[in-house]
């Protein structure tokens, strides 16, 4: 595959929350951290997400009086599993790994900050409707072409990487980039539903 204009690599949610030692730790988080850093020089245009959630969070477990993490509960907008509390709003967890070197990146999404509504997706809220302005960003860029890479390959990659499809981009999730929370099938739940949506899995390897 080679790479071009109208190519953008989305990296999701490199924070210390989703690396080891954090509070929502994914094994092996920190492996990917080099080499994304080696694939974003190669991208002229780079953007980030950043999982940013208040205090009190409708997502974190301690919200919910008797229910652990992990745990699944009915919300208004659908089922939503529990997690411990993580990327609280400029906490430590909700940085940026310090070992990432995105000097490409143009520009950061945060999402998760409405107390009620979670948001696994770059591109819009759990409730599937509220938009955070990504999609518009990248059309008014000519950006046409994502290359997804980060964390968790199960909830904010593919999420982010489905929403993409729908949107019309051209969406390729770089599996090797990415590390799974793996919790109730959700791995491969996720890349099934990835693959109905017309997301394409492709390794680092095959970028040359
Ligand atoms: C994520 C669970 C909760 C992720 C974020 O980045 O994949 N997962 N919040
Ligand atoms: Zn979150």
């Amino acid at each position: 595959m080679k790479l071009g204009a109208g190519d953008a690599l989305v990296v999701v949610d490199i924070q210390y929350d989703f690396l080891p030692g954090g509070s929502l730790a994914v094994a092996g988080g920190d492996e990917i951290i080099a080499p994304v850093n080696a694939l974003a020089r190669r991208f002229e245009t780079v953007v980030q997400t950043q999982d940013w959630h208040p205090a009190g969070h409708i997502s974190f477990a301690s919200s919910h009086p008797g229910k652990a993490p992990f745990e699944t509960i009915a919300l208004a907008y659908g089922p939503q599993v529990l997690w411990p509390d993580h990327c609280v709003i400029g906490s430590h967890g909700a940085a940026f790994a310090a070992g990432l070197e995105l000097p490409n990146c143009q520009m950061i999404v945060r999402k998760g900050f409405h107390p009620r509504v979670d948001s696994y997706s770059g591109f819009r809220e759990a409730d599937r409707r509220t938009p955070t302005g990504l999609a518009g960003y990248l059309n008014e860029r000519g950006l046409r072409r994502l290359f997804v890479v980060g964390l968790a390959t199960d909830f904010c990659v593919s999420w982010t990487a489905e929403d993409a499809a729908a949107a019309g981009f051209e969406a390729i999730v770089v599996e090797d980039l990415t590390r799974a929370i793996d919790t109730a099938g959700s791995l491969a739940a996720a890349w099934t539903r990835m693959t109905a949506a017309g997301v394409k899995r492709v390794q680092m390897a095959d970028l040359g």
